[in-house]
């Protein structure tokens, strides 16, 4: 099967509010292999680049003065089907609508606060990956635990 690559991170309400290592506890206990970490400072112009998609878009504005208003924790991970896994893993957009058990339906209320971001196609996760992280930032490693998680 394919492998992709998604990229994963928590937004600046998820590092105030002290639930980094929940997040990554989430994708970790699932079984997919993280590649790349960090906690960053984003600028305007990055955060526009990643959002661009949503330029023209009336809550944009405030869109980018949530990304950066505070360091957000960068994460690059892979596996088979990680990307439409991860969004189910995250929730709906909402988190009101969000289903329990997800992280936005366990961990936040507002849209405009929805603590986590996920990558919504294998292109958009190379992209994103790319965007984020320097080829020096990842690692490709090989998980001990690989035999044990599949067949
Ligand atoms: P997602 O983050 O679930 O992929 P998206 O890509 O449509 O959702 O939008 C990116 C982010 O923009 C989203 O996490 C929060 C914000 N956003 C989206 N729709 C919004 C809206 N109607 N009002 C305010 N913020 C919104
Ligand atoms: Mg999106």
């Amino acid at each position: 099967e394919q492998v992709d690559q998604t990229y994963i991170m928590v937004k600046p309400d998820g590092v105030q509010r002290g639930l980094v290592g929940e997040i990554i506890s989430r994708f970790e206990k699932k079984g997919f292999k993280l590649t790349g970490l960090k906690l960053f400072q984003c600028s305007k112009e990055l955060a526009e680049e990643h959002y661009k998609d949503l330029k023209g878009k009336s809550f944009f504005p405030k869109l980018i003065d949530y990304i950066t208003s505070g360091p957000v924790v960068c994460m690059a991970w892979e596996g088979v089907g990680i990307v439409a896994s991860a969004r189910k893993l995250i929730g709906a957009t909402d988190p009101l609508q969000a289903e329990p058990g997800t992280i936005r339906g366990d961990l936040a209320v507002q849209t405009g606060r929805n603590i986590v971001h996920g990558s919504d196609s294998p292109e958009n996760g190379k992209r994103e990956i790319a965007l984020w992280f320097n080829e020096a930032e990842l690692c490709q490693w090989n998980p001990a635990q690989a035999p044990w998680l599949r067949e």
